[in-house]
């Protein structure tokens, strides 16, 4: 089983830093392929809590090389800082590979994420603000600044003017910012390119090898399906591809070389930033499932939007990342309920939808069609295997495996690390 691709399933925060790290210390190498600091994961190994944004949860575990693959965008500063939070606990990060590819999140970047957000009014997309938009628009536009341009200071000299010419104007003319510093940004990423250099290898080469020899790579994916540019609820999404596919292209491992893709999904669901979310609550339920889940966002934290289990982004996950499992997590949270409701489908202006529609417009008109399930009030977090747990517990995930048309594999029943049921 060598090649293991770990997605969320749905908008994210499902608990993948724990799901990654549970199977992370099985394998070799954990490789992030896409996104970059607006990632939060945490990971929790006895009294300790460690919040990742950048680096792959396999970061904790000693045996793990941890990559960042060329489908990441690095903000070497927050990288350094991350790094250094973590090797003051005492975690050793100098076996980490970063791709040369990777693009380089720039300060400007930064800024003008939060004030395109800004000027953007009521159409905003509620971004973490970390110049993640920004620095992708730039590697599609053809004028980013990659890992290797950080060691050749002509070269990145010519690379920052190509990037900034344009932005220069925009912020002066549009946003009425002052114009940012050629000389100045470029003397900047040459500091940091001194630093990030030991870090910096071929890592498409590298994964590829480690697959020849045998060994078990875990492709890493940050956000989820839902927030995938092209899968998501577009435009309120973020500016990668977090599905399945892109592990391949965001670390240069061909499709042929997976054996497994793993969807990690909560027993319910969270949303931060704006966009369409059928089943989401206003209520008292959905501060109280907020309250037990400790839904606040690990990179800003903002307070995450809750709702029901919906099935039908389950089902649209399974299909669009060709999930050969699911991995359930805080199955524990909902302990205490009366009943569950579960979304089957959507009721879209009178007509029944069971598949996702495409149209963003309906989707955001979509309301949920609810079934419902008896809960349970006994604690599930000691339980070590789905026999331990109470039916009515038992019932509700077989349902959503059902409804969700993919096999569940293990179930969180708890934050910490051995707070899992494997389903063999
Ligand atoms: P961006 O910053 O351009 O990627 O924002 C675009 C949308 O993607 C959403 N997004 C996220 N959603 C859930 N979790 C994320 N990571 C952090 C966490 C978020 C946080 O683990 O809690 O701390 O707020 C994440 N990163 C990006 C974002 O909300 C926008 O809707
Ligand atoms: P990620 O972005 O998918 O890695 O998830 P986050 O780390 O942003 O958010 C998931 C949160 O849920 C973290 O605080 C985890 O410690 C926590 N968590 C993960 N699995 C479980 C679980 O099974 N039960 C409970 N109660 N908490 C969990
Ligand atoms: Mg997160």
């Amino acid at each position: 089983m060598p090649g293991i691709v770990l997605i969320g399933a749905q908008w994210g925060d499902e608990g993948k830093g724990k799901a990654t790290d549970l199977i992370g210390t099985k394998v070799d190498y954990v490789a992030r392929f896409n996104g970059g600091n607006n990632a939060g994961h945490t990971v929790v190994v006895g009294d300790e809590s460690y919040a990742l944004h950048l680096l792959p949860s396999g970061i904790i575990s000693p045996n793990v090389t941890p990559v960042i693959g060329n489908g990441v965008v690095v903000d070497p500063e927050v990288l350094f800082e991350e790094i250094d939070g973590l090797e003051s606990r005492g975690v050793d990060c100098s076996r980490l590979l970063v791709s040369e590819a990777a693009h380089v999140i720039a300060p400007y970047h930064r800024t003008l994420d939060k004030v395109t957000e800004r000027f953007l009014g009521k159409h905003k997309i509620g971004t973490t603000g970390r110049g993640i938009g920004p620095a992708y628009a730039d590697k599609i536009n053809r004028v980013g600044i990659r890992v290797h341009d950080l060691f050749n200071a002509e070269h990145l000299h010519d690379k920052v003017e190509a990037s900034l010419h344009q932005k220069n104007l925009m912020l002066v003319k549009l946003y009425n910012r002052r114009a940012v510093d050629v000389d100045q940004i470029t003397d900047e990423l040459l500091a940091l390119g001194e630093r990030l250099k030991p870090y910096v290898a071929n890592t498409s080469l590298v994964l590829n090898k480690a697959l020849d020899e045998g060994k078990n790579v875990l492709f890493e994916g940050g956000q989820a399906t839902m927030l995938d540019v092209d899968h998501g609820t577009y435009p309120f999404v973020t500016s990668s591809n977090p599905t399945a596919g892109g592990a391949c292209t965001g670390t240069g491992v061909g499709p042929t070389r997976i054996n497994r893709v793993i969807g990690v999904s909560k027993a319910y669901v969270t949303r931060v930033g704006e966009g369409p979310f059928p089943t989401e609550l206003f209520d008292e339920s959905g501060e109280w499932l907020r309250a037990q889940g400790h839904e606040y966002g690990v990179t800003t934290g903002r307070p995450r939007r809750c709702g029901w289990a919906d099935a039908v982004v389950n089902r649209y996950a399974a299909r669009v990342n060709g999930l050969t499992d699911i991995v359930l997590t805080k199955l524990d949270v909902l302990t205490g309920l009366k009943e569950i409701p579960i979304c089957v489908a959507y009721d879209v202006d009178g007509e029944r939808h069971d598949e996702m529609p495409t149209d963003q417009a309906a989707f955001s008109a979509a309301k949920p069609i609810y079934e419902t399930m008896p809960g349970w009030t006994e604690d599930i977090s000691s339980c070590h295997s789905f026999d331990e747990l109470p039916a009515t517990c038992q019932a509700y995930v077989k349902r959503l495996e059902e409804l969700s048309g993919c096999r569940i594999s293990a179930i969180g029943t708890g934050p910490q690390r051995d707070h899992i049921i494997q389903i063999n």
